[in-house]
């Protein structure tokens, strides 16, 4: 018999996943910037400019090949106004599942678009000014839809809610090109020690090994 209920409305509302009652475990602001670097225009996330090393950090990765990345560089939060930006490698270190309150603090005078590959996150929040703790009453924590791309007004804050429960080396990043690809941009590491396809696939056959990792024999 025909169930036409099956591809009706469910009872569950649109957006139903109870993002709101989930525990928070790990705090991240990120503020972006604009920097002279060495006299060149560069964009910056917590006071650092990302560059790419000339291995893949997700060869990197996988390989264990040290001297890459490290996950220190960038702090989960912004350094001390009038810290110059500088250059370098900027990975964050994620525990697979963790459920992460990620706040876009925007001090510069224009919008910006962040994007997150990997998992979609709730908007939760936009304001005016700085974020503070008491923002939080604010927060949208019943109907938010997921999203990848989301807007920081002009001296305004956004905040998200993202269940990272997709392993991997996430790219984070401002949508306006000039600005990602001048080093406002993050990657989030997500990881277990769980060596299995049900948490991650194997890399592909035809990858390409370049950098530290041109010499390493596929397993
Ligand atoms: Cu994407």
């Amino acid at each position: 018999m025909l169930d036409l209920t099956a591809n009706a409305a469910r009872p569950n509302p649109q957006g139903s996943f109870h993002y709101g009652t989930i525990p928070v475990v790990r705090k991240i602001h990120l503020e972006n910037s604009k920097a002279i670097i060495s006299g060149k225009l560069r964009y910056a996330v917590n006071g650092i400019s990302h560059i790419n090393p000339n291995t893949a950090l997700k060869l990197a990765d996988w390989f264990n090949i040290p001297g890459v990345f490290d996950f220190t560089t960038i702090k989960d939060f912004p350094l001390h106004s009038g810290t110059p930006a500088k250059l370098g490698t900027s990975v964050f270190a994620i525990t697979l599942h963790d459920f992460v309150e990620i706040v876009f603090q925007n001090n510069e005078n224009t919008i910006q678009s962040w994007h997150m590959d990997g998992s979609s996150f709730y908007v939760v929040g936009y304001g005016n000014g700085a974020w503070t703790e008491d923002k939080r009453q604010l927060y949208n924590l019943v109907d938010g839809i997921t999203r990848y791309t989301t807007q920081v007004y002009p001296n305004s804050w956004t905040a998200i809610l993202v269940s990272l429960d997709n392993k991997g080396m996430w790219n984070l990043r401002s949508a306006i090109w000039e600005r990602r690809y001048l080093g406002q941009e993050v990657y989030l590491r997500v990881w277990n020690n769980e060596q299995s396809l049900y948490t991650e696939t194997n890399i592909p056959e035809n990858a390409l090994f370049c950098g530290k990792a041109k010499h390493l024999h596929r397993s």
